[in-house]
């Protein structure tokens, strides 16, 4: 452990410790609602932010100067990455990581080259792996920053393009499975338009739904066990994204009738781009049946862009933790770090800092949602809201037992009229305040 000024994996050490580096609130093998807080949380790091990106933006470049963006040595660098991921993983205490094919090992000349790299580089992630107990939440394929993606991947005007994609998701699932990844992601980096001036919608939604199809073929076909995860997002880095939100992504699933292959990988920072909630996310998910995994982050309420910062906001994220509990929790799915230090924060331990400190606001969430659940009065309160529905009759109403005019001519015979309740909701907010 060279990298990093902490030598020893951050600990469990109560509320009231003193120690900057180190858990108040998770404590991983802490039981809650029958699970360990690690079993809960499934915390993942990411490759891209925690590694690849320099610290630049449209403005500026690299202000992290890491030792391995200012080499020559390509693949020593890729190796050097890995070491720091799982220097990161032991000093924080998290088991799972997530990678897009292109941050593991650099683009070579030809697919067959990059493909070779990366297969290189994942042979080394697979050693270290073994060694450290560490696990693969989600691989993906980079389909975004080279220029021959920027006018779409499967949804580019040019099949060559379509077909590049092809090969390369072949290949990035075929690394996934290798490494016993839980579930593969697929997020449409530029699947979208700039203009409507030079686009053909219908064709493009045509094209990403062959390739979606194709995806989950292939996936049956070498018994890739987990779900293939679509990650929403409106926009950015297109004008219009066509995975827009959940909602927008459960059309496409339905229409291949892919429910059970296709979930959903929800992030925090992409719901609220969409004009929603993240916790309206999830619970539209779950309601759908199709509620996967979390990119753990959190957005700038003011500036509008993806600013993928840590998220530490504990009442904003009980919030998402109850509806995550109240959807069953995570099968394959996990918390992913998809958030990256600000551009100032220099020294390499501020990475550490920042995984342990939102990791443990996301203790505190969870300790605050298993508490209103095993209290029960909210659910009670959810419950009582639409008791009317347990009634029979109206049980039958919804079964589609009665016709229109059944139904019309019963109101009449019975003078139904119905009598508005309250809707309770200041004192639903203030009993979800007595648990944070
Ligand atoms: C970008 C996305 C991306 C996906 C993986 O906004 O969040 O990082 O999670 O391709
Ligand atoms: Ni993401
Ligand atoms: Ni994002």
């Amino acid at each position: 452990m060279t990298f990093f000024t902490a030598k020893k994996p951050a600990k469990f050490e109560g509320p009231k410790s003193k120690k900057e580096l180190a858990f108040r609130y998770y404590d991983k093998k802490k039981k809650v609602l029958g699970k360990t807080m690690g079993e809960h949380l499934r915390f993942a790091m990411c490759w891209w932010h925690s590694t690849c990106w320099p610290g630049s933006d449209p403005f500026g470049g690299d202000t992290f100067l890491r030792p391995w963006h200012h080499t020559t040595d390509e693949m020593g660098a890729a190796r050097q990455k890995a070491d720091v991921m799982f220097d990161a993983m032991d000093l924080t205490g998290i088991d799972f990581f997530t990678f897009h094919d292109r941050d593991i090992a650099p683009e070579g000349s030809t697919l067959k080259e990059s493909n070779a790299n990366v297969t290189a580089i994942a042979n080394y992630i697979e050693k270290k792996m073994a060694k450290q107990k560490k696990k693969l939440l989600w691989g993906t394929a980079n389909m975004f920053s080279h220029r021959r993606f920027m006018a779409g991947a499967a949804s580019n005007p040019d099949p060559d393009v379509f077909a590049w994609c092809a090969a390369q998701v072949k290949h990035a699932l075929d690394v996934t499975k290798g490494l016993g990844g839980a579930n593969y992601v697929m997020w449409g980096g530029r699947e979208g338009y700039e203009t409507l001036l030079n686009t053909n919608i219908g064709r493009e939604l045509e094209q990403a739904k062959r390739f979606l199809a194709l995806v989950i073929e292939y996936k049956h076909k070498i018994g890739f066990k987990g779900p293939i995860l679509i990650e929403p997002k409106p926009q950015e880095p297109t004008k219009h994204q066509y995975d827009y939100d959940v909602a927008t992504i459960y059309s496409l699933i339905n229409s291949l009738g892919a429910q059970k292959d296709v979930k959903m990988n929800i992030e925090q920072n992409h719901a609220i781009l969409a004009g929603h909630t993240f916790e309206h996310e999830i619970a539209l998910a779950s309601a759908l049946g199709v509620f996967g995994s979390i990119d753990l982050n959190r957005g700038d309420y003011q500036s509008g862009w993806d600013t993928d910062q840590f998220i530490v906001n504990v009442p904003e994220l009980t919030l998402a933790v109850l509806e995550i509990l109240r959807a069953g929790g995570f099968t394959t799915g996990g918390m992913n770090f998809d958030a990256k230090i600000r551009r100032q924060s220099l020294d390499p331990d501020d990475l550490l800092h920042a995984h342990v400190g939102s990791m443990d606001a996301c203790a505190r969430a969870l300790l605050a949602a298993a508490a209103i659940i095993e209290d029960g009065t909210f659910q009670g309160m959810v419950d009582e809201r639409y008791a009317g529905w347990t009634k029979p009759q109206n049980k039958a109403m919804l079964a589609g037992k009665e016709s229109l005019e059944k139904i019309a001519a019963r109101v009449e015979k019975n003078n139904i009229n119905p009598k508005p309740n309250s809707g309770r909701q200041e004192r639903l907010e203030n009993l979800i305040n007595r648990f944070i």
